[in-house]
């Protein structure tokens, strides 16, 4: 289980809803090693998920009804910025974005924030509204 020392944790700095290889069991989970986890949730609808091979991304998509289900994080501020390296944010691969969370969480303090791919999706497969690794 990933846990929260603390003892030693700096202060959240933000709420990361992660989706794609940042959860539990995912291929990039380990750059959330000592964050806390909040618990499951969902996007509201007109969010889905693409693949882009060996990782997801989110995207708007007026026709969708479900939303996109991921894991509610409390990061430090050191964790948001190497998550911000790994998702080419200054590349303009992903964006950190608000999330808009279907109940419970819509109103989440401080507010919870996603990444949000930037690129083009046409050719890519279809998701829906879950990444499986
Ligand atoms: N990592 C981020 C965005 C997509 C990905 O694979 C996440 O898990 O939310």
């Amino acid at each position: 289980m990933s846990g929260h020392d603390p003892s030693s944790a700096s202060p959240p700095a933000a709420i990361v809803f992660v989706y794609g290889t940042l959860k539990r069991g995912g291929s990039n989970h380990a750059h959330l090693a000592g964050q806390l986890f909040l618990g499951e949730a969902r996007t509201v609808a007109g969010f889905t998920l693409y693949s882009l091979g060996e990782y997801p991304g989110l995207v708007a998509d007026e026709a969708d009804k479900t939303g996109v289900t991921g894991e509610l994080w409390a990061v430090d501020a050191a964790c948001l910025e190497r998550l911000d390296i790994l998702e080419g944010v200054s590349e303009g691969l992903y964006s950190r974005d608000p999330a808009r969370l279907a109940p419970p969480h819509e109103n989440l303090t401080p507010a919870a924030q996603l990444y949000r791919y930037l690129g083009a999706t046409g050719g890519r497969t279809h998701l829906g509204s879950t990444w499986n690794e």
